[in-house]
């Protein structure tokens, strides 16, 4: 039986209710937007041939080297099938707990290992944060994401504060996302208990170049915690950073790392450095546009249902860069003045741009797994 206590669809049926010529993923997906639940499993690998967590690292390897306007046809091909096209998904940041982290990543400028232009904060009270979050609900944006400068979530003062912070951001309709480093099976619990609907955490790149540009954790680490949110049913946002001195074989390991998980990542949200001063990585030449693409458009192809997000770096493109990125299958991104502690576009760039390549914002909890969807919400 369906969710929606209908008996499963046969394959047939499924055929002949929906559209003339949709692809077989649009008709799983409309079912499971229909019904508000997921496809027995089982057919979904027959349906939608695409869903594949069996990707051989040479088949990504051979998709990441497609002469690139092919991959970028193949990718907008994938996410016609799959997203509705021109519909980007609009997120909004706010660090909560800014800078002072114990971690030595070589990119961040919260670290405390290096001396950069970030200063140290506390953490933000509960009217600064839902102010800021309801003027990002004012602005357009469909999700919030609190990020804190911690290596992991500690029980306590501080971590009920957050689950408060959760509470209320989802009482406003927004779809909450988290990123406070590493989490324990209860902490995970919690926060989907207080309405988190996603929680960010990337594997940045691959398992062999991670110890070049971290070594306070393990990749093995990072793993664990995305487990820890898959198994408490929260929308699982992982990605990684462009532009750090890995190798091409770096990105498709991690692409090849994803797309093999047991559940594809609903989010993979794909950062260029952000070459911060007093970064081990501070003087790291910018990523090229066309890099950028085709690393979104080997995410679209390999995970066509994730939201594929065009993350930190695009303050530093044209508006026909961007363009470039939604074409190769980007279908969100931040807006919002500053990311967590850089900048970002301009929000009247940003509208602009929405204007003249006619894209338009996702309403919140859109084909979100039921199992997401915090209680009082419902997908939409
Ligand atoms: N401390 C938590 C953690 O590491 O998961 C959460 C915050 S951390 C800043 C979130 C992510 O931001 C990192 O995993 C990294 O992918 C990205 N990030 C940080 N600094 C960046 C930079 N300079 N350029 C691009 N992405 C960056
Ligand atoms: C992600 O992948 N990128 C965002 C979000 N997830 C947390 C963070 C980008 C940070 C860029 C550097 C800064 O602003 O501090
Ligand atoms: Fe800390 Fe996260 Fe920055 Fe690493 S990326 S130094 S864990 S805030």
């Amino acid at each position: 039986m369906c969710r929606c206590s209908k008996p499963w669809p046969t394959l047939g049926l499924l055929m002949s209710r929906l559209p003339e010529g949709a692809q077989l993923g649009a008709r799983v997906q409309a079912w499971e937007e229909a019904c508000l639940g997921p496809f027995p499993p089982k057919w979904h690998y027959i349906a939608m041939p695409n869903i594949r967590t069996d990707w051989t690292r040479d088949e990504v390897r051979r998709l990441y080297d497609t002469p690139l306007m092919e991959l970028i046809f193949q990718a907008a091909s994938v996410h016609r099938e799959y997203h509705e096209t021109g519909e980007v998904q609009v997120c909004t940041l706010l660090s909560i707990k800014t800078g002072g982290c114990p971690e030595n990543c070589s990119y961040c400028p919260q670290s405390a290992h290096y001396h950069t232009p970030v200063e140290a904060t506390d953490l933000l009270s509960t009217e600064e944060v839902l102010d800021a979050a309801r003027q990002a609900m004012e602005s357009g944006s469909t999700r919030f994401c609190m990020g804190a400068a911690w290596r992991c979530a500690r029980d306590g003062e501080d971590f009920d504060h957050v689950l408060g912070l959760v509470r209320g951001v989802a009482d406003m309709g927004l779809e909450v996302c988290c990123t406070l480093g590493m989490l324990t099976d209860d902490q995970a619990r919690k926060l989907k208990e207080a309405g988190l609907y996603a929680y960010n955490h990337n594997l940045d790149s691959s398992e062999a170049f991670y110890d070049r540009i971290i070594s306070t954790r393990t990749y093995e680490d990072r793993l664990e915690t995305l487990g820890h949110v898959r198994d408490n049913n929260i929308s699982v946002c992982c990605g990684g950073i462009l532009g750090m001195g890995e190798t091409h074989d770096d990105r498709v390991d991690l692409l090849h790392t994803l797309a093999t998980q047991p559940t594809h990542p609903e989010s993979v949200p794909i950062n260029a450095l952000i070459a911060v001063e007093g970064t081990p990585l501070a003087s790291q030449p910018r990523v090229p546009a066309w890099e950028m693409a085709r690393m979104i458009a080997t995410a679209r192809i390999s995970m066509p249902r994730a939201m594929v997000r065009l993350s930190a770096g695009r303050v530093d493109m044209s508006l026909e860069e961007q363009a470039l990125c939604f074409m190769a299958g980007a279908n969100s991104i931040f807006m919002g003045e500053t990311l967590l502690t850089t900048g970002n576009n301009e929000l009247d760039d940003d509208r602009r741009m929405f204007d003249i390549l006619g894209l338009k914002p996702r309403t919140a909890y859109k084909n979100a797994a039921q199992e997401h969807v915090p209680a009082g919400a419902t997908a939409g």
